[in-house]
């Protein structure tokens, strides 16, 4: 047997030999691959929609078509030297070329590393040097922004990096995608236990964590989703959030749609300005929203003269949904509501489409899977009785063993035995589901954006007038939490305002969504017992703003 960087055990623990027959011998890890399933899908009903792009203009591609154009593209990347294990950043926003660039990718074997639209200079420097990508996948411009200047100045720093493929009209001084098309080679591809892509974690460190997913556990995840959210050939899915994210991802997202057969829809936007013409021209019957998002639905579908009846199921997750705003949505959209409570680690929670509706508006919904062990412990690891609220541990067949290459932070976020500490605070209920309480990991849950502050604290400790940095959560009622940074300044320096520093961390390039919502400057911070800054006292005193 060869050994790459897809072979799982060798850049991240894996499950162990008892583990993986377990879930196999359970007929979770079917033994299938990315590519192998778009290949069959395309053999059993060549002619049936895969994919629509509405914007700008209305494209589509049968199940025939995806699986071509995957061929063609995986042998053109082939061609430029792309092979198996090799990662390649994929930053692209929600249209048909990022369904055709990661299924070539796979049938190469080769690993989609997922940015999303909105990382800058930061991130992206970021994912290529760590992962050692040797190509990275742009728009040529989006959101007006021109993301090849970023690629040339990331490529000038990056030795790996030998490929920049732009989607567009103008690559610049880069590839365009649309020349890379070959005739169909033969390839190889991975085997159902290796790898297939490298996901996001939210992060609680100065550095995003790569997540190492494979075939066999992230297929799991999508069929065990398929048949809880009643997916089949006729769901017609919009993929509102972006398409990297693994929320619209797999649960049930595009990949769980294109798994069953059925036909998804990109969104090039969530608004429901954007969105809701889209779902009454296409007949959507299922998306998948953050709260924030949800909020704005309920209330705009009241005046719409979109006409929404084709929608079944929508879902709800990414950061906690209040219980008034979920007791509003069923009668404002007129379709079921499921909520889920999932992490790109593993483990996903979903409302079930026979529960009552106090339990749907209550709760955050229960595993996948039964093979998914969830632990509820105290702060010594201790299990707590159901009711209790307390630190989520898991472990399961679609659950991590540990991240990429990070050997020390996993030895801190996963237990001896396997258990990953997902940080968050849960009660069980006697039914068995959970009830998100809160969180004992220092993250900003932003609208079911997150933010690491510990990423943003070093940022802003580079500044020369400032002496120290807290990031901190302050409550927020549209978005769930804002951002607000404690900032106490250098004596010795010139004065400092709440712009400059905003301005500071933007012009650094990250994530406008990362970028502090409120600066506040301090002489000193709450200390705890030992002397480290209490964010939770800040966080209390936050609570006033
Ligand atoms: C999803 O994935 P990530 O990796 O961006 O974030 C995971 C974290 C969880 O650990 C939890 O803190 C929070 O997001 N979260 C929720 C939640 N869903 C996620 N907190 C409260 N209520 C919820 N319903 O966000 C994600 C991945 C797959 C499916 C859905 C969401």
């Amino acid at each position: 047997m060869t050994t790459d960087a897809t072979t799982p055990g060798v850049d991240a623990p894996t499950w162990p030999a008892e583990f993986a027959e377990r879930y196999r011998a359970a007929g979770y890890w079917r033994g299938e691959t990315f590519g192998g399933v778009l290949r069959e899908r395309a053999a059993q009903h060549p002619d049936r929609i895969a994919l629509i792009d509405p914007a700008p203009t209305r494209r589509t591609w049968t199940y025939r078509q995806l699986d071509e154009r995957a061929d063609r593209l995986a042998a053109g990347f082939a061609q430029r030297g792309i092979r198996k294990g090799d990662r390649v950043v994929v930053q692209l926003p929600n249209i048909g070329e990022f369904i055709e660039v990661v299924f070539a990718l796979f049938r190469i074997g080769a690993l989609p590393v997922y940015a999303l639209p909105a990382h800058r200079d930061t991130e992206i420097a970021h994912f290529c040097a760590f992962s050692e990508a040797v190509a990275y996948v742009i728009p040529d411009r989006h959101a007006g922004f021109d993301h090849r200047a970023l690629a040339a100045r990331v490529r000038a720093d990056t030795p790996t990096l030998r490929h920049v493929f732009v989607v567009g009209d103008d690559p610049g001084p880069h590839t365009a995608l649309a020349d890379v098309a070959r005739d169909p080679v033969a390839l190889t591809g991975p085997a159902p236990h290796e790898l297939a892509f490298l996901q996001l974690s939210g992060g609680t460190t100065g550095r995003p964590k790569l997540i190492p997913r494979t075939h066999d556990d992230y297929l799991y995840s999508l069929w065990g989703s398929n048949e809880i959210c009643g997916v089949d050939a006729d769901t017609r899915f919009l993929v509102a959030l972006p398409a990297a994210h693994n929320y619209p991802m797999s649960s049930p997202g595009w990949l769980g749609v294109l798994y069953a057969g059925g036909t998804v829809v990109l969104c090039p936007a969530p608004d429901p300005d954007t969105a809701f013409p889209i779902v009454a021209r296409e007949r959507v019957t299922m998306t998948g929203l953050v709260p924030p998002l949800a909020l704005v639905w309920t209330e705009s579908a009241a005046t719409t003269d979109h006409d929404l009846t084709s929608l079944e199921l929508v879902l709800v997750g990414g950061a906690k949904y209040s219980e008034v705003a979920a007791r509003r949505l069923e009668p404002a959209l007129g379709c079921r509501l499921m909520q889920v409570f999932g992490m790109a680690e593993g483990l996903v929670n979903y409302t079930r489409l026979d529960d009552d509706t106090e339990t749907v508006v209550t709760t955050q919904g229960r595993p996948i899977s039964p093979h998914d062990e969830i632990r509820v412990v105290d702060d010594a690891d201790r299990d707590l009785p159901d009711g209790e609220p307390g630190n989520l541990l898991t472990r399961g067949p679609y659950t991590i063993r540990g991240y990429w290459r990070a050997p020390e932070h996993n030895a801190r976020a996963f237990t001896a035995d396997g258990f990953y500490r997902t940080g968050d605070i849960v009660r069980r209920t006697p039914g068995g589901h959970l009830v998100v309480e809160g969180r004992a990991k220092d993250q900003i849950n932003r609208g079911g954006e997150k933010i690491a502050p510990e990423e943003i604290e070093n940022i802003i400790l580079a500044h020369p007038a400032v002496h120290d940095v807290s990031l901190v959560a302050v409550p927020d009622p549209y978005l769930g939490e804002r951002s607000l940074a404690y900032v106490i300044p250098r004596a010795d320096a010139a004065p400092l305002t709440a712009v400059a520093v905003k301005r500071f961390v933007r012009e650094r390039g990250v994530a406008a969504y990362k970028v502090p919502d409120l600066v506040e400057f301090v002489a000193a911070f709450p200390q705890t017992g030992i002397g480290k800054v209490s964010k939770k006292h800040q966080r209390s005193a936050a609570e006033q703003h």
